[in-house]
C-alpha cells in the first residue's frame, strides 16, 4: 500500500483553468483511465483522467476551483504501485478531443520501471475538433466523459436539458432522461425497424445569423399533443366542398338581428350547427377509442371544440351542449370563449369535454389543409376560405356564380370507415347548402 499524490497533467499554456465537475468521491475506487474530474478552458472542457488504480483517500479539489498543471487533485492509496502506469509525456494529437478520450480508455495500461513519487495524469485530450453526433451549443453543453457515457447509452444529448451550471448536462441529467424514455410506451410496440432515428442536431449559425427564442408554454404542451396524435392516429384527410352563397346571404341578413344582442353571427358558428347535425346522423364521428383499442366509447353529448389563434399558440375552447343551441347562442358563446382565449383567460373546464373539433383558417385564407385530429376525438373538420366558382346548374343548362367552401375532414381510420368519411361530408354539405335544414 501506498499513498500517491495525484496532480494536473500538463493542459497547455493554461492557468486558472475552471474545475466544473469532480466525477470522484473519497472512497472510491478507480481504475486506470477513469475521468477524475472536468475542467473548462474558454474554449472548451476537457476530462483529466486517472493513469494508476486505486481508492481515493482525499479530494483537494472542489467543483468552482482554479487549477493548472501541478495543482494538487487529492490523494490516491494504491495497492501495487509498481504496476501503475506512470504517462508523462503522452502523444498530443490534432484529433478531437473525444475520439482521443476514446483512444486513452481503450489502450492498455503501460507497467512503469519504477512505482512513482507523484503521479500525472494523462496528457487530456485536446479541446478541438467537433462531433457529428453531439451538439457542442448551449443546450448541449457536457463534458467529455458526459458524452461518452451517453453515447454508451445511445442518447442523444440535443434532447437533454442540462441542470448544471451555464445549462452544463450532467451524468444525473441523463439518467433522469433514460428512465422518463423507459416510461413511455416502447418503440418495440410500433415495430423497432419503424421508429424515427434522431433528428440531427445542427448548428444553424454556422451558415449565418440565428436567434433563439424559447416557445411559450401553449406551444409547447400543443406540440407535444399535437405529434402524439398524428403518430397514434392513421389520419385520412377528406375534402369536399359545400355551397354557402344562400347560407352567406342569409347570415347577413339575420345579423342586423344579431346587432341588437351585440352578437357577431359568425360563419363558424352555423358551422357547428351543421357539425352536430352531422354528428347526430352518424354517432360514430362522437366518439372515441377506450384506450386499450377494444371498445368504442359513444357520447350522447355534443361539445364542439373550436381551434383559436392567440398570439401564445393554438388554444382548444369549447362549446358544450352545442345540439341544444341555436346558433345566435353558439355565435354569442363563440364570441366570449374566443375574447377569453385571447386575453388567456379561459378557464380549464372551457378547453374540455370536447368530442369533435373545427379549425377554420377561412379568415386567413388557403385552399384546403389537412388538419390534426385532436385525439381522443376521433375527426376534425378544416374549413379554408370560401371563392366564388363557375357552377354547372343542370336544369339552366349554364354556369352560375356560386360561393364556395372547402371542407377538410380528418378522421382516425382505425374508427371511421373511408365511406364513412364521405357520407359525413356529404351530410354537412347538404346542410350548409341548404340554410332551412340548418335551422329545423
Ligand atoms: N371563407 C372566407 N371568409 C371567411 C371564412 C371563410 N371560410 N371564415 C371567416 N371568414 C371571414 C369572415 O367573413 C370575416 O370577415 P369580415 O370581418 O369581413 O366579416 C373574417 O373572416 C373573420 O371571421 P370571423 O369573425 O367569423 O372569425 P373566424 O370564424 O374566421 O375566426 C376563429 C374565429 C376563432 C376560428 C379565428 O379567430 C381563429 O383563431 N382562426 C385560426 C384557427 C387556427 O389557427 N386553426 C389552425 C389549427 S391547426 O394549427
Amino acid at each position: 500500500m501506498s499513498t500517491q499524490e495525484i496532480v494536473i497533467p500538463d493542459i497547455g499554456a493554461f492557468d486558472d483553468v475552471d474545475v466544473i465537475e469532480v466525477l470522484v468521491n473519497v472512497g472510491d475506487t478507480i481504475k486506470t483511465d477513469d475521468p477524475l474530474l472536468t475542467l473548462e478552458t474558454e474554449k472548451a472542457s476537457m476530462d483529466i483522467p486517472a493513469t494508476t488504480s486505486g481508492v481515493i483517500k482525499e479530494l483537494k479539489i472542489r467543483v468552482g476551483d482554479k487549477v493548472k498543471e501541478g495543482s494538487l487533485i487529492g490523494l490516491l492509496e494504491s495497492k501495487n504501485p509498481a504496476e501503475e502506469k506512470i504517462q508523462e509525456k503522452p502523444e498530443k494529437t490534432e484529433k478531437s478531443k473525444e475520439d482521443i478520450t476514446e483512444k486513452l480508455i481503450g489502450e492498455p495500461s503501460r507497467p512503469s520501471q519504477e512505482p512513482p513519487e507523484k503521479i500525472k495524469p494523462q496528457q487530456p485530450p485536446l479541446p478541438v475538433g467537433e462531433s457529428n453526433l453531439i451538439n457542442k451549443g448551449k443546450s448541449s453543453h457536457a463534458s467529455p466523459s458526459t458524452r461518452k457515457f451517453a453515447r454508451n447509452l445511445g442518447v442523444n444529448l440535443a434532447f437533454i436539458q442540462g441542470s448544471g451550471p451555464k445549462n452544463r448536462i450532467l451524468v444525473d441529467d441523463i439518467q433522469i432522461y433514460v428512465k422518463q424514455e423507459m416510461a413511455k410506451p416502447r418503440a418495440e410496440n410500433m415495430g423497432n425497424q419503424f421508429a424515427p432515428i434522431p433528428m440531427p442536431n445542427i448548428d444553424f449559425s454556422k451558415f449565418g445569423d440565428i436567434e433563439s427564442k424559447p416557445l411559450s408554454k401553449i406551444k409547447k404542451i400543443s406540440g407535444a399533443n399535437l405529434h402524439r396524435n398524428w403518430v397514434t392516429a392513421p389520419h385520412v384527410t377528406q375534402f369536399d366542398n359545400a355551397d354557402i352563397t344562400d347560407l352567406e346571404v342569409f347570415r347577413k341578413n339575420m345579423q342586423k338581428e344579431a346587432d341588437k344582442k351585440g352578437v357577431k353571427l359568425t360563419l363558424l358558428a352555423f358551422l357547428i350547427k351543421a357539425c352536430v347535425n352531422a354528428l347526430k346522423a352518424y354517432p360514430v364521428f362522437n366518439s372515441s377509442l377506450s384506450p386499450d383499442g377494444a371498445e368504442l366509447i359513444l357520447k350522447d353529448y355534443h361539445n364542439i371544440g373550436f381551434a383559436c389563434d392567440t398570439p401564445d399558440g393554438l388554444v382548444v375552447p369549447v362549446v358544450k351542449d352545442a345540439l341544444k343551441k341555436d346558433v345566435l347562442e353558439i355565435a354569442e358563446e363563440l364570441g366570449k370563449l374566443s375574447s377569453k382565449a385571447r386575453e388567456r383567460k379561459l378557464k380549464m373546464d372551457e378547453m374540455q369535454g370536447g368530442t369533435f373539433s373545427i379549425s377554420s383558417l377561412g379568415g386567413i385564407g388557403g385552399t384546403k389543409f389537412t388538419p390534426i385530429i385532436n385525439c381522443p376525438e376521433v375527426a376534425i373538420l378544416g374549413v379554408s376560405r370560401s371563392a366564388m366558382q363557375p357552377i354547372y346548374n343542370k336544369e339552366k343548362k349554364e354556369f352560375e356564380p356560386r360561393l364556395i367552401l372547402p371542407l377538410s375532414l380528418s378522421y382516425d381510420h382505425r374508427v371511421v370507415d373511408g365511406a364513412d368519411g364521405a357520407r359525413f361530408t356529404s351530410h354537412l354539405e347538404m346542410m350548409l347548402s341548404d340554410v332551412r335544414r340548418l335551422l329545423l
